[in-house]
């Protein structure tokens, strides 16, 4: 069985990913949204849900929450009834992609009272992350054109930042303004942060507290996403990660189900650039689960993060530096995978029972009992949000 030294196992001791609390309502496809029984019907239940992944895995502290998917009255009793289950709630999502008036744009948008509506939902973010406790603000826009001459590309660029200046203008000098960048989707000819040089050249004019988020499933198919993750880290600006997978277009599935290897090599480049463990590079999960159960679908994806992290710890790095010195192109090559294909599981396993943890998480939390007790105790289940 391959050991992990103990140099390894801190650094895994310290991992911590944040859990979207999306993640626990029902979800679906433009087609259908399948319900799940024992979904949560508010948000309490779904930090709930999320304190579950946390209680089987230590890898899940915080969780994360999308205004308005979890508006409540009272966001210190949600913070409190965070805290007394073992976890911190984590980052704010705004949402402009649900309202009619946001129909062609909401921070871009030319009609100056749209545009100020859309401001002050994140001003309303900034309170709420007061309450919560919150450090970042997460922007995701889905804006864009779908016909070439439909918009002014140009002038909607220059009223994103004009936009973005006003809500980072609002942000305490402990909080950050996070903005992530989707290659297409909803619109279909031009989106206004495509990609990373976009989201990169919009928060660098902010400042130092404004940066880039990466969700992997936001690229073209066959895009080098390790690379742009080396990027940012080096130029300091790789503010989180939403992780997903995906086999076409965005679908947010298990982080690593659809490309494990290339999960790796992401990490591997975290590691190498120091961003794990990282108190600048939030390490969460944006996924949804459409046909699977919910609670297991989070712990098997921080599960995933951390046998990944664990291979990519594992790489050999003094071999690599010489045999890349050495251009010797299938030796180098070799060290890499050599981590890659070690199996970490039983060293896992046992290190998590060594620690009062299940060795196996997934088949403790499925033989508790938990979803059968939800199930009879829960009607009626919120909407992630898609569908709704
Ligand atoms: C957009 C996105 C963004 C949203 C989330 C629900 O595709 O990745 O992060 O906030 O999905
Ligand atoms: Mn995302
Ligand atoms: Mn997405």
């Amino acid at each position: 069985m391959t050991t992990l030294s103990p140099e390894i196992l801190t650094q895994l001791e310290g991992q911590g990913i944040e859990l979207p609390s999306w993640a626990f309502g029902n979800s679906g496809t433009r087609f259908r949204v399948f319900a799940t029984a024992g979904t949560p019907r508010d948000p309490f239940e779904k930090i709930a849900d999320a304190a579950e992944v946390n209680r089987y895995t230590a890898l899940a502290p915080s969780v994360a929450l999308h205004i308005p998917w979890d508006k409540v009255d009272d966001y210190a009793a949600l913070r409190r009834h965070a805290e007394d289950l073992g976890v911190q709630l984590g980052t704010i999502n705004s949402n402009t992609f649900q309202d009619e008036d946001y129909k062609f744009g909401a921070l871009t948008h030319h009609d100056e009272s749209i545009r100020r509506k859309a401001i002050d939902h994140h001003l309303e973010c900034i309170d709420i992350m007061h309450e919560t406790g919150s450090r970042d603000l997460k922007i995701w826009l889905a804006e864009g054109s779908n016909y070439p001459g439909q918009n002014d590309m140009r002038g909607r660029q220059d009223r994103l930042q004009d936009s973005l200046q006003q809500i980072y203008a609002r942000l305490d000098d402990d909080q950050r303004l996070v903005l992530e960048y989707k290659f297409f989707e909803p619109s279909f000819y031009h989106t206004d942060v495509p990609d990373w040089g976009t989201s990169y050249a919009q928060v660098a004019a902010l400042g130092d507290r404004a940066m880039v988020c990466l969700d992997t499933g936001h690229h073209a198919p066959g895009t080098n996403i390790e690379f742009i993750v080396m990027q940012l880290l080096r130029l300091g600006k790789l503010g989180s990660f939403d992780f997903n997978s995906r086999f076409y277009a965005d679908d947010d599935l298990i982080v690593g189900a659809a490309d494990p290897f290339q999960l790796f090599r992401i990490l591997v480049e975290v590691v190498r650039g120091g961003g794990l463990n990282n108190p600048d590079v939030a390490f969460m999960l944006d996924q949804c689960h459409n046909i699977e159960d919910k609670i297991p679908g989070q712990i098997r994806s921080v599960l995933n993060v951390q046998e990944m992290t664990a291979r990519a710890l594992l790489v050999d790095r003094a071999a690599l530096d010489a045999a890349q010195q050495a251009n010797d192109v299938l030796g180098a090559n070799g060290i890499l995978m050599d981590a890659f294909y070690t199996d970490v599981r039983p060293a896992l396993a046992e290190w998590r029972a060594s620690r009062g943890l299940p060795a196996d998480p997934m088949a403790a939390y499925a033989a508790s009992g938990h979803l059968q007790k939800i199930a009879a105790e829960r009607v009626g289940g919120t909407q992630a949000g898609w569908g709704a």
